[in-house]
């Protein structure tokens, strides 16, 4: 969001303002309060002139300023109703020298999951990507892809969904026996071997979205089908963004949280990873993200792969 309309926005927050004082305040003119004023209504501010000044009556439900509008998080936030994947988005974003920056859709028509895998998205979810330049070398990235996921699980458990995570980058709900995916991660970078350029963390969250119009073999679930009810989508992604902002500045503390929530530690699990199949029982995560697996002919420690969980060794 521009920031004199942050600013605007800010002062509003704050109780009733008369355009004057806005004006003086800011140090602009009182057509251009007014033109803010009238921006921040397009985007569905309610925004009442009374005797008083400008009065704040609500905030939309989503949506760029929506989501700035209290995010404690030093983020700007760009936003599509429609965009063919956040992800790409950010990628020429990042080109163009931007940082700090989320991309945030209500829709993806070419959503991406990992390998060149599809990702639904439709209408009503929180599909979002932080672009950002970490002053990290380029094999500490993954540890964002953990933030990601620790960030994403505290913010379903807020809003009452018992999220857990599946190494690396799924973020679970169980029902019995069976775990049903409610978030995925794609994480993109750029750089030399000494330092990254700019990571992209894509955090796809089914949030208000009816799990029959998702992927049946991937056993979906949304926020909503979990609650029984919406989710309030700006407080969602909020908090998510506050949560990966703590996070991402504080790398070596990651896996510990991960560790946490996890659902993979201490199960059988099978890893299909570039160099072949991968079974045993999930006994830890290393910095910057790897999987450490006890196989029968000894320890094996994976950096990427697709992970299945077999039966839990306790059962
Ligand atoms: C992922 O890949 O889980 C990463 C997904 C990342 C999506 C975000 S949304 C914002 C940003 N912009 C993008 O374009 N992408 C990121 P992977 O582990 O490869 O899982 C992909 C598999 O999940 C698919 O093959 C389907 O089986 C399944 N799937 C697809 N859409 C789903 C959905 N909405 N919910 C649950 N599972 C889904």
């Amino acid at each position: 969001m521009n920031e004199t309309r942050q600013r605007v926005l800010d002062a509003l927050a704050d109780g009733p303002v008369s355009g004057p004082t806005l004006a003086d305040e800011l140090d602009i003119s009182r057509s251009a309060v007014w033109k803010h004023v009238e921006a921040l209504r397009d985007e569905g501010f309610e925004i009442r002139s009374d005797d008083a000044g400008y009065v704040l009556d609500s905030v939309p439900e989503f949506g760029a300023s929506a989501v700035e509008y209290g995010l404690n998080a030093p983020f700007s936030v760009e936003y599509h109703d429609s965009i063919p994947s956040t992800n790409a988005r950010a990628r020429d974003l990042a080109a163009d020298g931007a940082s700090d920056t989320v991309v945030l859709a209500d829709e993806q028509t070419g959503g991406r999951g990992r390998l060149d895998r599809e990702w639904h998205s439709p209408s009503g979810g929180i599909w979002l990507s932080v672009l950002f330049r970490p002053d990290v070398p380029m094999a500490h990235a993954p540890v964002f892809t953990l933030a990601a996921a620790v960030a994403v699980t505290r913010a379903a458990r807020e809003a009452g969904v018992e999220a857990g995570i599946k190494w690396p980058n799924d973020v679970l709900v169980r029902h019995g026996d069976e775990e049903r995916k409610l978030v995925g991660i794609l994480t993109e970078m750029e750089g030399e071997s000494d330092r990254v350029s700019w990571v992209v963390v894509g955090i796809g969250v089914n949030a208000n979205v009816d799990p029959a119009d998702l992927p049946d073999d991937a056993n979906p679930t949304s926020l909503s089908a979990e609650r029984d009810e919406p989710v309030d989508r700006r407080l969602f992604a909020q908090r998510l963004l506050e949560e990966f902002d703590a996070l991402r500045q504080d790398p070596a503390n990651v896996v510990e949280a991960w560790r946490e929530y996890a659902t993979t530690l201490g199960k059988q699990v099978r890893v299909e990873t570039p160099n072949g199949t991968i079974e045993g029982e999930a006994v830890d995560v290393e910095f910057p993200g790897a999987l450490v697996i006890e196989t029968e002919s000894g320890r094996e420690v994976v950096s990427a792969g697709d992970c299945e969980h077999l039966r839990p060794i306790t059962e």
